[in-house]
């Protein structure tokens, strides 16, 4: 695993302030994350939670490489059934979610895409850490203002109730993580569609890890069929893992350049599932290089919050409407 710096490497300790690891907020105040791009303070876990979280994970994983290209650690599970529940309702509740729409060019024809599940995004490149004031300052320059490059979608630090999380992970994985997207399915009716995690930013053969709380779901995955060929994919088999609460999947080796994965919606007697909610943790490796998922995944509409009265997501601030651009993980709803 390779070294990360911490705060506590460059600055001097104040009684006021809880020094962390890594990317995670900067606490003013015991018990919440704060920082100026986040819509609202986000509470830490309770401290029952944070202590278990810190002991995971429940079992060793297995190795599921029998195919070509394929290359997964899959942890059944990761969280043990008893924290799960609390888990996923203190994220729920916690977390802002947003419901991004842009418009892209198909075909040469402009759609309109509402992004058919509830997502948000913390984080922040390789090459710059948040100064305990919030700040993003480069590591190499230790230059601080006036780096434009990351005005358009500031990046916000991970809360201390992920990275609570993401710290186990690189624990249990051996390997690093600055960044995380949370994704929130309401129902079987949200979804994902068949695409992979091979932006450039990731760096090659990124490791990802992805865990799973809440509802059940299948998680599919095909073979990219051969390039620029239209025939079928290599082995031409779908692979289906039915995610369980608490389960977590490491993508990793040649796994994202080859393989395309998915979330399908369901339908039926299937359709209300209670929710699922996702956690992927990757890491970016490039300046700047986690805008694109700033944009399609946090946007610039309006931050929602879960209300446990009503049982669905209310609006929590108004911003500006959405605005629209071409990019990667650009979808059908
Ligand atoms: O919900 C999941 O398990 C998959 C999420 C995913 O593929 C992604 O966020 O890129």
């Amino acid at each position: 695993m390779s070294s990360k710096r911490t705060l506590d490497a460059f600055f001097t300790s104040s009684p006021k302030r809880k020094r962390t690891e890594g990317n995670v907020a900067d606490q003013e105040h015991a018990g919440k994350s704060e920082h100026q791009a986040y819509p609202y303070p986000i509470s830490d876990l309770p401290a029952s939670l944070s202590k278990d979280v810190a002991s995971l994970p429940a079992r060793q994983p297995r190795e599921i490489n029998d195919q070509p290209d394929l290359d997964l650690l899959y942890f059944e599970p990761y969280i043990p059934q008893y924290m799960c529940k609390e888990l996923f309702q203190f994220l729920r509740s916690e977390l802002p979610f947003y419901r991004v729409e842009y418009d892209i060019k198909r075909g040469g024809i402009q759609t309109h895409i509402k992004t058919p599940r509830w997502t948000t995004v913390f984080g922040l490149d390789d090459t710059s850490y948040f100064s305990h004031d919030g700040t993003i300052t480069d590591k190499l320059s230790s230059m601080r203002a006036n780096d434009k490059r990351y005005d358009r979608y500031p990046p916000r630090p991970i809360p201390k109730c992920l990275d609570d999380l993401r710290q186990s992970t690189e624990a249990a994985t051996g390997c690093v993580f600055n960044f995380c997207l949370v994704n929130y399915y309401a129902s079987g009716a949200d979804s994902i569609s068949f695409h992979s995690d091979d932006e450039r930013f990731l760096g090659t053969d990124p490791a990802i890890a992805s865990f799973s709380l809440g509802a059940r779901r299948d998680f599919l995955m095909k073979h990219k069929p051969p390039l620029g060929g239209q025939g079928q994919a290599k082995e031409g088999k779908t692979l289906k893992l039915p995610l369980g609460s608490g389960d977590m999947v490491l993508m990793k080796g040649r796994t994202q350049s080859n393989w395309l994965h998915s979330i399908p919606k369901r339908t039926g007697k299937n359709q209300d599932d209670g929710g699922r909610i996702n956690i992927t943790f990757r890491r970016a490796m490039v300046k700047d290089g986690t805008e694109n998922y700033y944009n399609y995944n946090v946007g610039t509409g309006p931050a929602y919050r879960w209300d446990k009265q009503t049982r669905e997501m209310v609006l929590c601030k108004t911003n500006t409407g959405s605005k629209g651009s071409d990019g990667k993980q650009a979808e059908t709803a």
